[in-house]
């Protein structure tokens, strides 16, 4: 096996998918600290192994792989022992695929983003309705999906737990999921933060990055 490098900041939720993912499948790493607050991710090194400069950032044997979802997928198929957390068949797959595809599209970057980076980044304090509603709507969603399952991908836990639970724990920063409009996400997220290595590979980093937006100060548009 080669040597697992990855690059991120621990507040960062797609890093720490990476990094519940890795702990996951008992994968040691090295870790290397590329912080977007202080703009590493533009260093000419870097960029040249990812022009699209985000973290996460993984290098597998001078081979490097960026995107949480590509990179937790490859990670599973490749050093996964019995396929569990990203299954062989077809069907099983493909609804794992469906969930990265969302957290991607829509929870991460439409939602997550569009209510932090503007906090982070342009000095806004007052957080639009619309982006909370949008919060709301995930929520609903992931309810949904928890109907008759334990984990959003169905019955096993699989990387799409990852990456869903690093969005949401932070999207809770700005919107707290009633328990009694979402029994099921509560209950999902408690099954989770109980996996023996959560807290280190992404409570520790959520905890960080909820205290850096707490300290914008922002209020929610009445
Ligand atoms: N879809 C990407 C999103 C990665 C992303 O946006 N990462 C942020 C940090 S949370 C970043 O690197 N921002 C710096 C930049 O885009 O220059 C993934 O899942 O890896």
């Amino acid at each position: 096996m080669g040597k697992l490098i990855l690059s991120g900041f621990d507040p960062s939720p797609p890093v720490r998918a990476v990094k519940l993912t890795l702990a996951a499948l008992q994968l040691p790493y090295d870790y290397v600290v590329v912080n977007p607050l202080t703009k590493d991710q533009h260093s000419p090194e870097y960029l040249k192994k990812n022009p699209q400069h985000t973290i996460p950032m993984l290098e597998d044997d001078e081979q490097y792989i960026s995107d949480s979802h590509a990179i937790i997928t490859y990670l599973a198929r490749k050093y996964g022992k019995d396929k569990a957390l990203y299954p062989n068949d077809l069907y099983q797959s493909a609804i794992v695929d469906q969930r990265l595809h969302n957290d991607s599209s829509t929870m991460f970057t439409s939602t997550l983003l569009a209510i932090s980076k503007p906090l982070m980044f342009a000095g806004q304090t007052v957080i639009e309705k619309s982006k909370i509603a949008a919060v709301a709507d995930v929520y609903a969603l992931v309810e949904t999906l928890l109907d008759n399952n334990n984990y959003v991908a169905g019955t096993h836990l699989t990387i799409a737990d990852f990456s869903f639970i690093t969005t949401i724990v932070t999207l809770m920063v700005f919107l707290v999921p009633d328990s009694e409009k979402y029994p099921k996400l509560n209950a999902w997220l408690k099954r989770i933060k109980e996996l023996p290595y959560y807290e280190e590979a992404s409570g520790a980093g959520a905890a960080q990055l909820e205290s850096m937006l707490k300290s914008k100060n922002f209020t929610i548009e009445s």
